[in-house]
């Protein structure tokens, strides 16, 4: 992993461009899961090797990620891996369970637990494969389109942590936040510390912008958002961006999306993210209307969409690109693509923004 390696020249930077605030000739467009199981070739590939062995071998991640790419004209290309390396690179064993998602045989039960926890400081060592990941997909990306490196947000990490896989409550998770919540804020602390390492390193080895996943914001609520998660989604923001400039790197811009985290909106528009995700249950004039007009906004067809027809999917673009308008906007999903999605209706999602967001006077 080097910051020196020299990659080939970006041929469409709409999506950074979007990010900055500055004109874009179309509004760029990505999906989240844009590389997963909806896809045969993907799922071809997934036949032949358990889901971590994929992450953790470059050659695979590289290959997987840009599938979708050679399908469709998105705009980006996000990297093959998940958000739970983390905890796996601090020492908790995962297991991806079919049919049941990700599964931690031995969950964090108490604040006794923390300690079994390795040191943040050594997660960038374990997490080399990511880096050389991004850096060979960059490579074979030539170019068509900027390379988005992720992470998740510390309370949507602990939560995995602690509850050992997805839960429709979230109360063991929850119930740490009211009964030890110095334990909890140590807990989030030492995931934090983490992940602003293991994104400054995704930076270095190639990343050009970077997505935060606060993926379970919906259980929180405005109070403890602002206890439990807005103070460590400033500092990730904050840390990346101070140590990408102390290493002379060009600004990183940085995505946060919280999903179900409508009441987090303005608290986020103070931050220094430049993008923020909806998913599709906020109205984007609303959306606009509380983060300013200085945020770019992403999102936020809803995923289940993409059953519907054609035709409806042109219209619901067409109705989703008047209302955030050409300016500050990234179209996606409000979440991801599920696995029996059919990829010809993401083709009919992106051709759409493309058609339905040129510039009169562009060809
Ligand atoms: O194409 C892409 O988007 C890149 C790959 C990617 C990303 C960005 C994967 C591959 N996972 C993620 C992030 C991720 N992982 C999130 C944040 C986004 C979100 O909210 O969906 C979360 C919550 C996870 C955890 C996770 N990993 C789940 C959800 C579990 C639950 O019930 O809460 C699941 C099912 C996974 C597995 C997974 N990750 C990725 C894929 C393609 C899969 C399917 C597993 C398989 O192939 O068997």
């Amino acid at each position: 992993m080097s910051c020196k390696e020299v990659f080939p020249a970006l041929k469409n930077d709409r999506l950074l461009r979007a990010a900055r605030g500055e004109e874009v000739d179309i509004v760029p467009v990505w999906a989240m899961r844009q590389a997963g199981r909806y896809l045969p070739e993907f799922r071809e590939e997934r036949s032949k090797c358990d889901f971590f062995t994929m992450c953790q071998t470059p050659r695979l991640s590289c290959k997987v990620t840009l599938q979708p790419l050679e399908r469709f004209p998105l705009d980006a290309a996000i990297i093959f891996s998940d958000i739970l390396v983390i905890p796996e690179a601090l020492g908790m064993q995962v297991e991806m369970k079919p049919g049941e998602g990700p599964v931690f045989p031995s969950p964090l039960r108490g604040p006794e637990d923390i300690s079994r926890l390795g040191s943040p400081d050594d997660v960038c060592t374990k997490l080399n494969y990511v880096f050389e990941a991004l850096t060979l997909t960059r490579k074979e990306l030539q170019g068509r389109a900027p390379l988005i490196g992720f992470s998740g947000a510390p309370w949507t990490i602990m939560a995995y942590m602690i509850e050992g896989k997805g839960s429709k409550t979230m109360s063991n998770a929850k119930g740490w936040l009211y009964r030890f919540p110095e334990a909890s804020h140590q807990l989030l602390k030492i995931i934090t510390d983490a992940t602003v390492s293991y994104l400054v390193g995704q930076v270095k080895a190639g990343a050009q912008i970077l997505q935060v996943f606060e993926s379970h914001a919906e259980h929180l609520g405005p109070y403890l958002f602002r206890e439990f998660a807005l103070p460590y989604l400033k500092q990730i923001c904050d840390d990346v961006k101070k140590s990408v400039a102390e290493l002379g790197m060009e600004d990183i811009p940085m995505i946060v999306f919280p999903k179900g985290g409508h009441y987090a909106l303005k608290d986020l528009a103070a931050l220094n993210y430049e993008v923020i995700g909806i998913d599709w249950t906020v109205d984007p004039i609303l959306a606009r209307e509380i983060v300013g007009p200085n945020k770019t906004l992403q999102g936020n067809l809803d995923p289940c969409a993409l059953y519907a027809d054609k035709e409806f999917i042109d219209n619901a673009v067409k109705e989703m690109i008047e209302k955030f308008g050409r300016n500050r906007y990234i179209a996606n999903l409000g979440h991801g693509m599920y696995p029996d999605m059919n990829p010809e209706h993401l083709a009919a999602f992106v051709d759409a923004v493309h058609k339905h967001s040129k510039k009169p006077d562009s060809t």
